[in-house]
């Protein structure tokens, strides 16, 4: 066995890249937050200010929260500075950029890409695979045969160039641990409400770098990283796709606030349960954002760090999660 195998082998899940942001917890009381703003979008870390930007833009010009969805991550799927969303993200061991992708509405329509190449709008084509097809998730080949039968472009397959001489270092030193927050630049998850209370939301990012090739996390499945229904709210993730998806992560909200529970208790509930059921915890972040069909909105996280942006028709600011830790 090649000493890079048994690499692989010997470290396979103590190598997720997780790379949140430096900013630290907040401490304000979830009642705080204001009560039945909308339209609302809530966007994960600070690329969600662009994209909510982008969103607030294409839901004045449609008044469509899905088009606003679909419009305001694909800014983010474009930004050569974020290494962790787009072909620009980080690699696979392989040194392969693999992307994941879904889009949900609140009457319950859905669709999901996985394992997706050359393709510089995954979210685009999970759009496909919801209106078009009877199916909710196509991964790999199928994706890409999918996106070359709609019409997408095929992009050349080679490492950003941010990406190449962050995978040629770490081909060298072969030596990877968990760090959380140490910058900011992660998935992008996007949720919003509309004035009339109609809820969508997207989901993007090129998963953890240096995953095994193949490897796909809770983004693109409907429930763990990304899950809405109007007659409730909707919820999304960040952070470390295993730890959400074997809770459901933002499925477990939306029930929790089905339930009575505000969003941000809902929230709060669903980092306790992930907490429950992973032992490794001080190596792994995750993060979460809720909205109740009324507009109140809630966030949590594992570990201090995680940020979201929050924007309406007249605002769009950035606010820090508070977090269990
Ligand atoms: C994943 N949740 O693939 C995504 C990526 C992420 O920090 O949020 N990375 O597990």
């Amino acid at each position: 066995m090649s000493e890079r195998r048994k690499f692989i082998k010997k470290s396979l899940l103590g190598s997720a890249l997780f790379v949140p942001s430096l900013a630290n917890a907040f401490k304000n009381s979830p009642k705080d937050s204001i009560i039945g703003e909308k339209p609302l979008i809530l966007s994960t870390w600070n690329h969600g200010l662009p994209a909510n930007a982008a969103a607030i833009s294409k839901l004045k010009e449609t008044g469509s929260i899905l088009d606003a969805m679909e419009t305001g991550v694909m800014d983010t799927e474009l930004d050569l500075s974020n290494l962790s969303v787009g072909l620009q993200g980080l690699p696979d061991r392989e040194g392969i950029t693999t992307l994941d992708a879904s889009i949900m509405t609140g009457d319950g329509a859905c669709g999901s890409v996985a394992f997706v190449r050359q393709i510089k709008h995954p979210i685009s084509l999970a759009r496909v695979v919801m209106e078009k097809t009877p199916h909710v998730m196509i991964v790999g080949e199928g994706a890409r045969q999918l996106a070359i039968a709609e019409g997408f472009p095929l992009e050349k397959e080679e490492l950003s160039p941010n990406a190449k001489a962050a995978y040629e270092k770490w081909k060298i030193t072969s030596k990877y641990k968990p760090i959380i927050n140490i910058e900011n630049h992660d998935t992008i998850g996007m949720i919003g409400i509309d004035k009339d209370g109609n809820l969508a939301g997207s989901c993007t990012t090129s998963g953890l770098a240096y995953k095994m090739h193949g490897r796909v996390g809770d983004s693109p499945i409907i429930g763990a990283g990304l899950f809405v229904d109007n007659g409730v709210g909707a919820a999304t993730a960040t952070g470390l796709g295993e730890s959400i998806i074997k809770i459901c992560g933002s499925f477990l909200i939306v029930e929790l606030m089905r339930q009575g529970r505000t969003p941000q208790e809902a929230c709060e509930e669903a980092v306790k349960r992930l907490i429950s059921k992973n032992d490794n915890i001080n190596d792994l972040q995750a993060g979460f954002l809720a909205i109740s069909k009324e507009g109140e909105f809630g966030a949590y996280a594992v570990h201090p760090g995680f940020n979201f942006a929050k924007g309406t028709l007249s605002s769009n600011i950035m606010i820090d999660s508070k977090s269990h830790f």
